[in-house]
């Protein structure tokens, strides 16, 4: 056998031992073994995530922070405990860092519209790079309509590639925040966000890193990063969808206004005098939070931290590897996406063929991917495509998910007569 079959067919036997702890992965979709490569969209969840949930509205759902008796207790603890889970995950300095929002856009929207509209005058600049998600794009594009802030975006190599000197030659005394996604979720991308935070701190600048793509696949240490602002979404960290978290900095959360009002975010309301607000990071927290969201969330840090991101990462990594020169050999299939540093994302367009009809034969097939532009459009324009089909991997697919992939691939280029 050689070198990257041994090393596929070990990570093989380690992924089937992971499969059984998805249910959903035992669907048939089409009469066929459903192969799920839409991961960077959301990842399944495993019975651990799906019980702790569960657990919660059958035996202690309670409203969080406000009740005297035992239920409440129980689940501000199980809501306190899964913020300490995620503090450990990202390495916070504490779990005043750690704000549950509803996910990575509502995460930057609560950094733009908190700290941006408090801060960001006329002429100043927020970096941002081409290969962003629309949801660090437009968050930012709203705080420059209502400040007159302006946007400078660093451009994006034919590889794929952050342009590292020309994002540093767009800093400058003006520079005020600079927004970069961690991994791209239609290339693959691994930027080298170490690097960037300390040219942007060697200006002052503060950075926000939109981790959506990079919790579930690398591992993520935010004091070792140094970045001020981080934001991820559960759901694509095996755990439920509308949670997400935004860690930033205690000094900088401190001394930044409340994102919205309501309950839980104040120390006293009066009408007379005005409201005080919570400390953090409950002055973030407006509302009835989404508690079951948590406690499913703090379950998929515990799936994840007891797999470990080394495993996670040597796995997914393999599959690129075995993945990307089968793909890559289709007649007619160009890659979209080529770093160097490149997480478990292949996107992909085929000549002659709209992404969406390739989507549609590949389900068919049973093999589920996504087509479109995957709200990267200053992208998809800078690569003169209007979309791709993108197949994305998770720790439980297999060499066999790929030759699935491979041949749907191939059977739709037959349909089109390719
Ligand atoms: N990308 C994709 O298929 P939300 O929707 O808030 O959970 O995450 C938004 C988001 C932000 N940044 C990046 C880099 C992302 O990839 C995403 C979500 C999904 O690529 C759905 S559009």
């Amino acid at each position: 056998m050689k070198l990257l079959d041994r090393l596929i067919h070990h990570h093989d036997i380690q992924a089937q031992f992971w499969r059984t702890d998805f249910p959903i992965l035992k669907t048939k979709v089409h009469a066929k073994p459903l192969v799920y490569l839409d991961n960077a969209a959301t990842t399944q969840k495993p019975l651990a995530v799906i019980d702790a949930e569960t657990k919660y509205y059958r035996d202690y759902n309670a409203n969080v922070h406000r009740g005297i008796h035992a239920l409440s207790q129980w689940a501000t603890d199980a809501f306190e405990a899964a913020r300490g889970k995620v503090q450990r995950l990202i390495n916070a300095a504490s779990p005043e860092e750690i704000v549950f929002v509803r996910g990575t856009t509502e995460a930057i929207n609560l950094v733009a519209q908190s700290y941006g509209r408090s801060r960001f005058h006329a002429g100043d600049e927020i970096i941002l790079t081409r290969m962003e998600h629309h949801s660090n794009i437009v968050p930012w594009q709203m705080l420059c309509q209502q400040t007159g802030a302006v946007l400078r975006i660093a451009p994006v190599s034919d590889s794929g590639e952050l342009q590292m000197d020309e994002f540093a030659a767009l800093l400058n005394e003006r520079t005020r925040l600079v927004a970069v996604t961690h991994v791209s979720n239609s290339l693959g991308t691994i930027n080298p966000v170490r690097d960037i935070v300390e040219r942007a701190h060697a200006h002052g600048v503060p950075v926000l890193l939109d981790g959506a793509q990079a919790i579930a696949h690398v591992p993520v240490d935010v004091q070792a990063l140094d970045c001020d602002f981080y934001a991820f979404s559960g759901h694509k960290l095996y755990g439920p969808t509308g949670i997400g978290v935004l860690y930033g900095k205690a000094a900088l959360l401190d001394a930044m206004p409340p994102y919205q009002g309501g309950g839980d975010m104040i120390r006293s309301v009066s009408i007379e005098e005005g409201t005080t607000y919570n400390t953090l990071p409950y002055k973030f927290e407006a509302g009835t939070p989404n508690i079951a969201g948590v406690i499913g969330l703090g379950a998929a840090v515990d799936y994840v931290s007891s797999i470990g991101f080394e495993a996670i990462a040597a796995h997914e990594q393999a599959l690129l590897h075995y993945a990307t020169p089968l793909v890559a050999a289709i007649p007619g299939l160009r890659i979209i996406g080529t770093a160097r540093e490149k997480s478990g994302i292949l996107s992909f367009v085929l000549e002659g063929m709209h992404p969406h009809d390739i989507g549609t034969i590949l389900d068919r097939e049973g093999v589920a991917v996504r087509t479109g532009h995957h709200c990267n459009m200053p992208l998809m324009a800078r690569f003169g495509v209007a979309g791709t089909a993108r197949a994305s991997f998770a720790l439980y697919n297999t060499r066999q998910d790929v030759d699935a992939l491979v041949a749907a691939i191939r059977k739709a280029q037959e349909v089109f007569g390719r």
